[in-house]
């Protein structure tokens, strides 16, 4: 069995655990375990593709913040209040950037965590490729499945916003276009405004010349299942479907491609998906966000679409008109649950297969 993930960081961790458990516990490896809760292998393969929009030069290293949350995620070193980072971190270093006015204040650089940006820094100074550094970075841990970067062009994700006081490029950045707005770094909207200053527009640069990072082509094209994970369907999901070439493999793909809403009722799982929808004119709702991603017999991406049961009118909505919708729980509260959601996605899967 070969699953796909297409993912971003939080939600998509917790999902891509929930996968590979699930998978660990249907396809059992024996040579590693009972395939009873939380043991042993799978002898299935997980591929993620994971979002890179996130992405930015800081402080002179390189910052992979949704390929670094997955990895820590999958390796059990990650922290799991803040949802990104290490555990057990320190933050001696990040004291001395600021005293030094490298870098941004507001966006804490652990010392853990500047240990693998200096590695990734490092090798990329070394030549290698993004993708190529990430197999290296893998290494390290037995994840149990594999991460690929979406692309190993930097298509860095940036904010168009409104700003009464930009007047334009006197500024010398260029950034006002005189109809006071400006463009900042997604990480910028993100962690120092907290998605508060209405997002006008989401561009990623470079997308023209990206291309799907060695081997993302291959693992949707012989993919027995690709599933979209509950990741932000713009920041994190969009910015993956934005690379060219992204969406024709996944057109062109004989796997069925099972989406995972969100949205629960109208509300955002985690992170700010609800500050960046309205930007592109998608209603927060885990109908509306199937819709965006279109179905794949209407050109679009899905095959099938799971909501969450209190959104199961949608679910209805949708198979009135004989497209492939179910409800299930969606609500990852903990492993076992992530791994049932996983269970549900999969079976959607079979049920799309046979459709
Ligand atoms: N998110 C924050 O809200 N504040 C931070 O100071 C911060 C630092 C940080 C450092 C490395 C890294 O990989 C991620 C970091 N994040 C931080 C999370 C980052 O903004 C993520 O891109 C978002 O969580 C969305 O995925």
């Amino acid at each position: 069995m070969r699953i796909t993930v297409l993912a971003g960081g939080v939600g998509g961790s917790r999902f891509v655990r929930g996968v590979r458990e699930e998978c660990a516990r249907r396809w059992p490896d024996p040579s590693t375990g009972s395939g009873r809760r939380g043991e042993g292998g799978t002898v299935a393969s997980v591929t993620v593709i994971v979002n890179t929009g996130d992405d930015i030069w800081l402080s002179g290293v390189r910052l992979m913040p949704d390929f670094d949350s997955l990895l820590y995620s999958l390796a059990g070193v990650n922290d799991t209040e803040r949802g990104w980072g290490r555990a057990g971190e320190t933050e001696r270093v990040s004291a001395e950037l600021r005293e030094w006015g490298v870098g941004w204040p507001w966006f804490t650089l652990g010392d853990l965590d500047l240990g693998t940006h200096l590695a990734r820094t490092a090798w990329l100074r070394d030549g290698l490729t993004p993708s190529q550094v990430g197999e290296r970075l893998q290494r390290r841990w037995p994840l149990g499945v594999r991460l690929i970067p979406a692309t190993d062009t930097e298509v860095d994700t940036h904010v168009l916003v409104a700003d009464p006081e930009a007047s334009g490029s006197e500024d010398g950045s260029g950034s006002g276009s005189g109809t006071g707005e400006r463009e900042m770094h997604f990480q910028e909207w993100w962690t120092r405004y907290r998605a508060t200053l209405p997002a006008l527009a989401f561009r990623q640069r470079n997308l023209a010349e990206a291309r799907p990072a060695p081997g993302v082509v291959e693992a949707i094209a012989d993919a027995d299942l690709v599933l979209i994970a509950p990741s932000n369907p713009v920041v994190s999901i969009g910015t993956i479907l934005a690379v060219p070439g992204m969406r024709e493999a996944l057109a062109a793909t004989a796997a069925p491609v099972v989406g995972v809403s969100p949205i629960i009722g109208g509300k955002v799982v985690r992170g700010m998906a609800d500050a960046c929808l309205p930007a592109i004119g998608v209603e927060t709702s885990a109908e509306a966000v199937g819709r965006h991603y279109g179905f794949r017999r209407d050109g679009g991406l899905l095959d099938a679409w799971l909501v969450d049961e209190t959104d199961a009118a949608a679910a209805a909505a949708l198979s009135a008109e004989g497209l492939l919708a179910a409800s299930a729980p969606l609500w990852m509260h903990d492993l076992d649950r992530s791994a049932d959601l996983a269970g549900a996605a999969i079976d959607l899967g079979t049920t799309a297969r046979s459709a």
